[in-house]
């Protein structure tokens, strides 16, 4: 699996960062966001190193599916029930900061939702 030494979250797969985990399995993790913007905020991340959705390809579409698929069940565990919002920053003007894929799921009582 590919993994790269210098990258924040690929550390936090690694178990070299502590993470609070929401949920695990031998392709993705989710976790709770360590700077929330909303009640609930849970990254879900590939344990395969990929850097933007813009390297994304083919090959990467089942997981890509997983980590979409991942979010109302883990929104459900977490007693998320009136809607949430899911969101890829991707480059520089997409406002990436961490350069590992990841998709933030948020939810949760409002108002801490703009636009
Ligand atoms: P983005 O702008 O889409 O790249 O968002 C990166 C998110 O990652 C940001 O909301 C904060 C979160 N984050 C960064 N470092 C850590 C960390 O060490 N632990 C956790 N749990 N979240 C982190």
């Amino acid at each position: 699996m590919t993994h790269d030494a210098n990258c924040i979250f690929c550390k936090i797969i690694a178990g070299q960062i502590p993470s609070r985990k929401a949920y695990e399995d031998e392709e993705l993790l989710a976790f709770h966001d360590i700077n929330p913007w909303a009640p609930v905020h849970v990254l879900i991340i590939p344990k395969a190193h990929v850097a933007t959705l813009s390297d994304t390809g083919p090959e990467h579409a089942a997981m890509l599916g997983r980590m979409l698929a991942l979010a109302p069940r883990l929104m459900a565990e977490l007693g998320v029930t009136s809607g949430y919002r899911t969101v890829i920053n991707t480059g520089p003007d997409g406002g990436q900061e961490v350069y590992h894929l990841h998709m933030h799921v948020m939810g949760g009582p409002r108002p801490w939702l703009k636009g």
